[in-house]
């Protein structure tokens, strides 16, 4: 007999099972076939985070029955499947982007990708920059004011000891208490660590810098960490990209928060932003309003998405 009346929160999603939280019991449940014929455009019908609805039987749950609708997702496009989107996490309520300022080296190409992901989505972002020990270009105000000019909540973290910064850390764990954060950018740039660090009696596995050199990812899974004290973090696997899924070039303008108000001002309408006479934000960016960075990312993020189809 299927009780579909029993909930539970997806803790975990493996090849052939999930983990799931079941009144504060974590058991291994597979999915029903009809989900993945139900999933519409996405790659994977369930995501760490989901809440599920469960079949049963007499002795308890049986089978993931049912994914129940989604506050927000953090999702990208697929590898390899441009028709297809990747689901990283679901119904969290802030997207915490991690990047090191040193080893590996810090990427605002990947940062500005899942801001306007984020903005698209209409998602909370909070930027942490970690490694402020191993900064030995002092980088760390340049980028720090960048983001920050932009409205970004930006934490700048060492949890090196000796060099710890205790007040961002002070508020990056007020933060995980009060949300369901999910930690996503580059491998081996401390998202593990920074959770074992802020989150005392967490023990996630941290990797070593020569394995991180070597280019090998340390977390293999996603991972849905109820914490003592309120809140839950999910531990995310390394990402190297991070591709927007759904978004036409031509809407992109709006996703890059400071082109919004100049780009009203172009000659065109679809004033591409490249090449156009009068365009205000060419003009933003010759001036130093925009950031040559984020104009590049722009520029990048831009010929991606009209590469992938004839919009
Ligand atoms: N110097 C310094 N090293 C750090 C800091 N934070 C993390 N690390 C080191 O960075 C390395 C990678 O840390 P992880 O936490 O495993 O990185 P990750 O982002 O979880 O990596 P993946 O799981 O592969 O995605 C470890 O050797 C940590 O000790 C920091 O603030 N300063
Ligand atoms: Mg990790
Ligand atoms: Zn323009």
């Amino acid at each position: 007999m299927s009780d579909s009346g029993t909930k539970g929160l997806v803790l975990r999603v493996d090849a052939k099972v999930c983990h799931v939280d079941v009144d504060g019991q974590r058991v291994t449940l597979p999915l029903r076939g009809r989900l993945f014929e139900e999933r519409g455009s996405a790659k994977n019908p369930v995501a760490v985070g989901d809440r599920v609805l469960l079949g049963t039987d007499g002795e308890g749950a049986t089978a993931i029955d049912e994914v129940l609708p989604r506050t927000s997702k953090l999702a990208r496009r697929a590898k390899g499947d441009e028709d297809r989107e990747q689901v990283l996490a679901a119904n969290v309520s802030v997207v915490l982007i991690v990047a090191a300022l040193a080893e590996p080296p810090l990427q605002p190409l990947l940062i500005d990708r899942i801001l306007a992901s984020c903005a698209r989505q209409d998602l909370r972002v909070a930027i942490a920059l970690t490694k402020l020990d191993r900064d030995k270009r002092s980088t760390a105000d340049a980028w720090v004011g960048l983001y920050r000019g932009l409205g970004y909540e930006v934490f700048p973290t060492s949890i090196q000891p000796g060099s710890e910064t205790p007040d961002t850390l002070a508020a990056l764990a007020r933060l995980l208490h009060e949300n369901v954060t999910v930690l996503t950018g580059l491998s081996g740039v401390g998202k593990s660590s920074l959770i074992n660090h802020l989150i005392p009696g967490t023990e996630l596995r941290i990797g070593s810098m020569n394995r991180i050199r070597q280019g090998k990812h340390t977390t293999t899974h996603t991972e849905l960490i109820p914490l003592p004290g309120g809140g839950h973090v999910l531990d995310t696997p390394g990402i190297r990209n991070f591709t927007l899924f759904g978004v036409s070039p031509h809407e992109l303008t709006f996703w890059f928060r400071e082109f919004i108000e100049p780009a009203r001002s172009c000659a065109f309408n679809d004033c591409t932003h490249r090449h156009e006479p009068g365009c205000a934000v060419l003009e933003a960016v010759a001036a130093g309003t925009i950031h040559e960075s984020r104009y590049a990312s722009f520029c990048a993020v831009f010929d991606e998405l009209a590469d992938v189809r004839d919009w």
